[in-house]
C-alpha cells in the first residue's frame, strides 16, 4: 500500500483508492469504455479482469475503445466472457478475432491517426468512462502515463468519469518519457511543430483534474508483451533486400547517409528488418514510428540510434527487463506521443518517413491487402499502416511470396480486399526479390511485381493471367478479366490451394 500512496501525490485523491472489484461494479451494459493501451503495453489490467469476473456471473456487454491492440487481461479476458459488443480501432486477439468474424462483435477498423478525432466529434458515441493505466498521479490530478500513450489523452479529455489504475510494476522513471500534445480541432488546428523525431511539443503528463477521477485502483500485473520469435529465412532475405535497396538510395543521393526516419510495423519481418539495421554499417539513425520494440534497444546498445519516437514501447519480456534495468539510459533516446501525433500524416509527410509494413497479399498492379483473409475474414486491422503508407517519403510493403505451405500465393491478380492502393505503394519486397514501382505505369508494374516478387510456382499462372487480360482488354490501361480476377482465391476456397 505504501507504494501506491507514494504514487498518488494528491492526498484528497487517496480517499478514492478502491479495489478492482469495487471499480468494476461501476460499469453498466452498453457503456463506451475508452481505455489506455497500445499493443500489449500500458493497458488497464486489474479492472478488466474484475469486470470479466463480474460478467461471468451477470452477463452483459460494453464497447471497448483503445489506442490499438492490447494484452490478454483486457481483450482476451472480456472476449472470453462475451463481454465486448463493439471494439475499435485495432485488435490482434484470437478470441476477439473469432467473435468479430462470427458477427458477435461489431468492429470498427480505423486509421489510428484519425480515431481520437472521430471520438472527439462524437461520431463514435460518448465516452462514458475513461479507464487508464498510469505510473503516478500528480498533486494537480494530472496523469503520468506508462508504456504507451495511444489515445489516452484524448479519451481523458472527453470523459466526465475517469477510473485510474496505478500500476506499481511500472517504474516511476518513466516520467519524462512522454510528450502529450492533443491538437485543436478544425478550423482552429495549428501546424504540429515537429521537424525531427526528438522534438518535444507538449507536456510530460496527461492533463486531468482531481474531480474527474472517480476511482483509483492499484494494479500489480505487468505488461504482457509478446516474446520474440526466431527470425526465419524468408524474413532474413527480405531484410537483406531492404538494406541493399536503401544503400542504393543513399548512393543515388535520394537520402542522407543516415537515411530518413524509419517506421516499421510489428511481427517477424519487421523484427528481421530492424535486426538487419543493427548488423549494418548504418549510423545515426532516427525512428518515427508507432511501436518501439527490441530492435530499437539493440540500435541504442550498438550506438547506431540518434532517437526513436513512437506511441507504444512494446518489446519482448526480455527487452522490457533490459529496459527496466536501465531506464535512465534508454530514456535519453525514446519518446512516446499520442497516436494522433506519432502517426500524423502532416508530420510523416514533412519529415519524410521510410514506412515498412507487412501485407497479407499484394496484387499485380501494387494494391495491398493488409487486413482481410480471402476478402471477408478480418485478421487484425489496418492499424497505422495507412497513416504511414499514404504519407511516407518511401512506402515499402513486405510479404512472403506464399502462405500456408505454398497453398496460397501472396501475389494475386487482384487483391480480395484493398487497404492501400497502387498510388500509395512504392516498393514491394518478398523473399524472391524487390519490385520498385516508382515511376512505372500499370503494365510495367505488373511485370516488375510478377517477375521479381511472385513465387516461381505461381509466376507462370500470373503471367498467363496478365497476358490474357492484355489481349482481352485490347491493351487497356489496367488489364483485368473481371470474372477471373479472383479466381486464385475461389480456387483456394474450393480446393484448399491456389495452384
Ligand atoms: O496465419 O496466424 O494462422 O499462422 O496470416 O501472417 O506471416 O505470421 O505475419 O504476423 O507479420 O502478420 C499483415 C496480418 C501480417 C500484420 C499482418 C496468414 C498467415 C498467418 C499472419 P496464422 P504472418 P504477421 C504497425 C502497422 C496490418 C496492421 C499494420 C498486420 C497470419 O502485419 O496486421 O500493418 N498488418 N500495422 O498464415 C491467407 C494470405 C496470407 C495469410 C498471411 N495471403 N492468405 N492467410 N496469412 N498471408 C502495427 C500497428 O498498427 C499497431
Amino acid at each position: 500500500m505504501i507504494d501506491i500512496l507514494d504514487r498518488v501525490k494528491n492526498k484528497a485523491l487517496q480517499e478514492k483508492i478502491v479495489t478492482a472489484e469495487e471499480a468494476a461494479a461501476f460499469f453498466k451494459p452498453g457503456m463506451n469504455v475508452a481505455c489506455s493501451g497500445f499493443t500489449a503495453s500500458g493497458y488497464p489490467k486489474a479492472v478488466p479482469l474484475a469486470l470479466a469476473e463480474r460478467m461471468k456471473k451477470e452477463p452483459f456487454t460494453v464497447n471497448i475503445w483503445t489506442g490499438a491492440s492490447t494484452g490478454p487481461e483486457l481483450d482476451d479476458a472480456l472476449a472470453e466472457v462475451h463481454g465486448i459488443k463493439g471494439r475499435l480501432p485495432y485488435q490482434t486477439d484470437k478470441i476477439l478475432r473469432n467473435e468479430i468474424n462470427d458477427g458477435s462483435v461489431e468492429y470498427l477498423d480505423l486509421h489510428l491517426s484519425e480515431s481520437a478525432q472521430l471520438g472527439r466529434y462524437g461520431y463514435l458515441g460518448k465516452v462514458d468512462v475513461a479507464l487508464v493505466e498510469v505510473c503516478a498521479i500528480t498533486e494537480e490530478g494530472n496523469l503520468i502515463p506508462t508504456t504507451s500513450l495511444g489515445n489516452t489523452a484524448s479519451y481523458v479529455q472527453q470523459a466526465d468519469v475517469v477510473i485510474v489504475e496505478v500500476n506499481t510494476t511500472q517504474p516511476l522513471e518513466l516520467e519524462g518519457m512522454h510528450d502529450v500534445y492533443v491538437p485543436l480541432d478544425p478550423p482552429n488546428r495549428l501546424p504540429i511543430p515537429i521537424v525531427k523525431a526528438d522534438d518535444r511539443v507538449g507536456t510530460s503528463y496527461i492533463p486531468c483534474t482531481p474531480e474527474k477521477i472517480k476511482y483509483i485502483v492499484p494494479c500489480d500485473v505487468p505488461d504482457h508483451t509478446r516474446p520474440l520469435s526466431a527470425i526465419d529465412d524468408n524474413s532474413k532475405k527480405m531484410s537483406e533486400f531492404t538494406l541493399e535497396f536503401l544503400k542504393k538510395e543513399v548512393a543515388a543521393g535520394h537520402m542522407p547517409k543516415n537515411l530518413l526516419p524509419l517506421q516499421s510495423g510489428v511481427g517477424n519481418v519487421a523484427n528481421a528488418v530492424m535486426a538487419g539495421f543493427v548488423d549494418s554499417d548504418l549510423e545515426d539513425l532516427s525512428v518515427y514510428t508507432e511501436v518501439i520494440q527490441d530492435g530499437m534497444l539493440d540500435l541504442i546498445d550498438a550506438g547506431k540510434l540518434k532517437f526513436a519516437s513512437g506511441t507504444a514501447f512494446s518489446p519482448s519480456p526480455e527487452g522490457m527487463a533490459r529496459f527496466y534495468k536501465d531506464v535512465a539510459k534508454y530514456k535519453k533516446y525514446l519518446l512516446l506521443r499520442p497516436e494522433e501525433i506519432s502517426n500524423s500524416p502532416e508530420v510523416v509527410r514533412r519529415i519524410g518517413v521510410i514506412a515498412m509494413n507487412t501485407a497479407i497479399e499484394v496484387d499485380i498492379y501494387g494494391n495491398v491487402n493488409s487486413t482481410h483473409i480471402a476478402g471477408t475474414k478480418m485478421m487484425n486491422g489496418i492499424g497505422g499502416s495507412g497513416d504511414f503508407a499514404r504519407n511516407a517519403f518511401l512506402t515499402i510493403f513486405y510479404t512472403p511470396s506464399v502462405a500456408k505451405d505454398g497453398k496460397i500465393s501472396s501475389v494475386v491478380p487482384m487483391c480480395s480486399h484493398i487497404d492501400h492502393t497502387e498510388h500509395d505503394v512504392d516498393i514491394i519486397i518478398t523473399e524472391q526479390g524487390i519490385a520498385d514501382l516508382r515511376g512505372l505505369a500499370p503494365h510495367a508494374r505488373a511485370l516488375e511485381i510478377i517477375n521479381n516478387c511472385a513465387h516461381p510456382d505461381y509466376r507462370p499462372m500470373l503471367l498467363d493471367y496478365y497476358n490474357r487480360a492484355v489481349t482481352a482488354t485490347k491493351n487497356a490501361h489496367t488489364p483485368h478479366i473481371l470474372k477471373e480476377a479472383l479466381s486464385f482465391h475461389e480456387r483456394f476456397l474450393e480446393t484448399g490451394s491456389m495452384r
